[in-house]
């Protein structure tokens, strides 16, 4: 069956299908029809094979030695807070929204229709730079779930985040970006984001040191170039991976 499967989907590749297949997802509300569609290593079929198109986002999305250790609940720290770049501006909840930009037309997204997307929890290392860590659960939605509901109409080698007023800002290889351990948080510990968290949404993505881990995110945007990063300007690696 999956040998049929594969060749079935090598044939339709070949025609461009599925470039085809996406677009027409997306155009039908299609990331549960992705995520219905049979899996492959874990990854819904279609965006397996635009990850296939380059050959360094395949690795780093289906490589085990990139992910980042999970916890078991008990192994939990108390939580340290720490930055606030960003977190002052555009205060009013009730106007937050998440807006992408570059994606085929424009989308300002409620937290409300976040919370709707894939819930995904995971209990991982928050590691700052500066020498402490702690071990957090998360709960969001994969950021990969957003790339695939709202594709970028342009290729796309970046994603760019920013608090509202870009007080603070991160870039993201697409490769981290799309990684299965890569959410856009809205709980810590099983509650609502606080305010100096990030509330109401924020990214938690392990594979990175905690600089990356952007609070309060307004702006999603897609890049074709490496996007500015508030640390890297000031001397930390761009990557900043650990
Ligand atoms: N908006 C915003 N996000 C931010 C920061 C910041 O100053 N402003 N600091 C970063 C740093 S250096 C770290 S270590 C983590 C800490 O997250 P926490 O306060 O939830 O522990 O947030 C990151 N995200
Ligand atoms: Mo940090």
């Amino acid at each position: 069956m999956s040998d049929d499967f594969d060749r079935r989907l090598a044939r339709l590749t070949r025609r461009g299908f599925v470039t085809a297949a996406v677009a027409a997802a997306a155009a039908f509300g299609g990331w549960k029809w992705l995520r219905s569609r049979a899996r492959i290593d874990g990854a819904p079929w279609p965006l397996r094979r635009v990850l296939e198109a380059n050959e360094s986002l395949a690795s780093a999305w289906f490589s085990p030695k990139r992910l980042s250790p999970e916890f078991k609940p008990s192994q939990r720290t108390r939580p340290r807070i720490n930055g606030h770049l960003g977190l002052a501006e555009n205060a009013d909840m009730a106007q937050w929204r998440l807006t992408i930009e570059g994606a085929a037309a424009p989308v300002s997204l409620t937290l409300d229709e976040i919370k709707s997307m894939p819930r995904v929890e995971m209990i991982t290392e928050l590691r700052c730079i500066e020498g402490w860590s702690t071990i957090v659960k998360w709960t969001g939605a994969r950021l990969s779930d957003f790339a695939l509901r709202f594709p970028p109409a342009n290729a796309a080698e970046f994603i760019a985040l920013e608090t509202p007023g870009r007080g603070y800002y991160v870039g993201l290889d697409m490769a981290s970006a799309l990684h299965p351990q890569t959410l856009l948080a809205y709980e810590m510990n099983d509650q609502p984001l606080n305010w100096h968290h990030g509330a109401p949404l924020r990214l938690a993505i392990p594979v990175k040191y905690g600089i990356k881990n952007i609070k309060r995110i307004g702006v999603l945007r897609y890049s074709a170039s490496r996007p500015a990063d508030f640390w890297a300007e000031r001397g930390y690696d761009w990557y900043a991976g650990h």
